[in-house]
């Protein structure tokens, strides 16, 4: 169908915390994106379907169905998918290093962005435990973080064999209004530094649901946001610079700025 519009061109774009397969999800508003925004590379950085929810009852309207279909669109025409699972769509680790039909499935990627920086791309649930107790796992010192980040792949797995519900960090963030501060700014820290160990020189991540770009770590921090509440997304043009969007925040801008090629609206004269 023939939009009013060109799509913007970019090189690469980062979504991440869909959550399709919930009534969260503003599937429509995403969609709307999308026509919006082409790309040669696209990263789904975790938790796109939401294997949990449906699990507990199936959820699945068209506008759904018309994101999966206009990203696999996307992958026809010549765009490279990467897809990272996260917490929510963690039944598709076991498929890490395939290829399904077009989307290559990987735990984390390093993507050299066009002036040649690199990063990490990763969710970010694997340090949950970690931001959690980040207090006395630095009393105890090297080993014990890493064999937190060993317990807290196998304690999700448990917990979804056990058919739990999957402890969520965003809705544990937002009970406790007043730690949810120094919660993200852990969690970012976190993350940067396990971007440092990978010798990359920044990370893009989501998870937390809380869109984010800044280098207040000593490496570029990067999240992605989500399209539950923020409808949010990472671009990188052409130059290797990296763009916040969020998109209904850009949609409504639009809305009070007139187009130049507008047609007049005549003066109605009152009555
Ligand atoms: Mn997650």
């Amino acid at each position: 169908m023939a939009e009013d519009f060109e799509a913007v061109r970019v090189r690469t774009l980062f979504l991440s915390d869909l959550h399709l397969g919930t009534k969260g999800c503003q599937a429509a508003s995403l969609l709307n994106f999308l026509k919006h925004y082409d790309a040669d590379t696209i990263y789904l950085v975790g938790d796109i379907v939401d294997g949990w929810r449906l699990k507990s009852g199936w959820y699945w309207p068209q506008a759904h169905n018309d994101v999966v279909q206009k990203l696999l669109r996307k992958v026809r025409k010549g765009t490279r998918l990467i897809y990272i699972p996260g917490n929510h769509d963690e039944f598709l680790r076991d498929y890490i290093g395939i290829s399904l039909g077009g989307v290559e499935l990987a735990d984390y990627a390093l993507h050299e962005a066009a002036d040649g920086k690199r990063y990490l791309v990763i969710h970010g649930d694997q340090f949950d435990l970690v931001v959690r107790h980040a207090r006395w796992l630095a009393l105890l010192g090297d080993g014990a973080y890493t064999a937190a980040l060993f317990v807290n792949t196998y304690l999700n797995i448990a917990r979804r064999k056990l058919g739990l519900t999957y402890w969520s960090l965003s809705s544990w963030a937002k009970m406790r209004v007043k730690n949810a501060v120094n919660f993200i700014s852990r969690f970012e820290e976190l993350l940067a530094t396990e971007a440092k160990r990978h010798d990359a020189d920044g990370v893009i991540c989501g998870h937390i649901h809380h869109a984010a770009m800044h280098d207040d770590f000593g490496v570029r921090y990067v999240n992605t946001g989500d399209w539950v509440e923020s409808c949010t997304a990472i671009v990188e043009h052409y130059d290797g610079t990296f763009q916040l969007i969020r998109w209904t925040e850009m949609q409504k801008a639009k809305q009070a700025t007139p187009r130049l090629s507008a047609p007049a609206v005549p003066q109605q004269k009152a009555a």
